[in-house]
Order: C-alpha cells, then sequence, then structure tokens
C-alpha cells in the first residue's frame, strides 16, 4: 500500500495532527510524519515533496498555521494529491491559515479542509488511496454504515424523550 506523508510546519501543530495520525492508525495505512516548514527549512521541505512519489508516497498531509504556506509550497514540488490542514492559532484564530492553504493559483490544486480538521485531512488521504485498493475501500463503507447507525440510535433515543 502507498504511504501517507504527514508534515507539519511546527511540532506546536502536533496536538492537531494527532487526530489524522490516529485516525490512519485506526485504517492501517502506513505514514510518516515530518516537521518541515515552507519558511524555516524550505529546503528540507522541498526535497521532500519532489521525491515523495518515488519513495513510495501516495497523498500528503500539510498542517501549518498563520501564513500557511506549507501545503502550497509541497504541492508546487509534487504532482502527488496534497490536502492542506489549516491550523487555528494567532490572532487572526485560524482564519488567516485558511485562506493561505485554500487560496491556491489554477495548476496548483491544494484540497483544503476546515481549520483543524485533521480527521478529515486523514480519511480524505485514505479514499484517494482506497481508489486502487478494495480492502481500503470496504473498510470506509463498514465506518461510514458504523456512522450512521450511531446517528439513528441517537435520533431514536431523542424521539423517544420527546415524541410523546
Ligand atoms: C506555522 O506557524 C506553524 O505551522 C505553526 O502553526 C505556526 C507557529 O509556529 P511556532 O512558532 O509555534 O513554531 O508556520
Amino acid at each position: 500500500m502507498k504511504k501517507v506523508g504527514i508534515i507539519m510546519g511546527s511540532d506546536s501543530d502536533l496536538p492537531v495532527v494527532e487526530k489524522a495520525i490516529n485516525t490512519l492508525k485506526e485504517y492501517g495505512v502506513p505514514f510518516e510524519v515530518h516537521v518541515y516548514s515552507a519558511h524555516r527549512t524550505p529546503a528540507e521541505s522541498g526535497e521532500f515533496s519532489r521525491n515523495a512519489r518515488a519513495n513510495g508516497f501516495g497523498a500528503i498531509i500539510a498542517a501549518a498555521g498563520m501564513a500557511a504556506h506549507l501545503a502550497g509550497a509541497i504541492a508546487a514540488n509534487t504532482t502527488l494529491p496534497v490536502i492542506g490542514i489549516p491550523v487555528k492559532g494567532g490572532v487572526l484564530d485560524g482564519m488567516d491559515a485558511l485562506l493561505a492553504t485554500v487560496q491556491m493559483p489554477t495548476g496548483m490544486p491544494v484540497a483544503t479542509v476546515a481549520v483543524n480538521g485533521a480527521a478529515n485531512a486523514a480519511l480524505l488521504a485514505i479514499q484517494i488511496l482506497a481508489v486502487e485498493d478494495a480492502e481500503l475501500a470496504k473498510k470506509l463503507d463498514e465506518s461510514r454504515k458504523a456512522g450512521t447507525e450511531k446517528v439513528l440510535a441517537k435520533n431514536a433515543a431523542i424521539e423517544a424523550q420527546f415524541n410523546r
């Protein structure tokens, strides 16, 4: 199976990124985690991105806050799918990171999830890998089904409480 690369701009992003790590573990998807900054370590970030396909990666998740150029800088150096997580923080509370991550020029797409949306970033990476992996697709289907059942049970409890 292809690996997912998880890159964060700073180790201070780890509390958010952990949700992506846990989701990938849940699905048994192999991954690597690195701290590479678009601004502080541009050479390392560029080298990782340029070699990612040859190194067995199928998708890259990039998390950064504030002037969040990391996902875009990675996308500029690879044609693998790049998923951006804008991280909440700073005086603009994540809006800065959201806009910096999502507003990419034509030709350099970054699939941007919600502010701090790390679990969805991992799920999207898994869905990308599942295009070519029937077993992974089956796990995704089962998880969706379990999610539906959970919500239906909650609905039944609320209905029993209020609709008499
Ligand atoms: C961004 O600046 C990082 O991704 C992090 O979210 C933010 C703050 O970084 P630190 O100053 O905590 O290293 O580049």
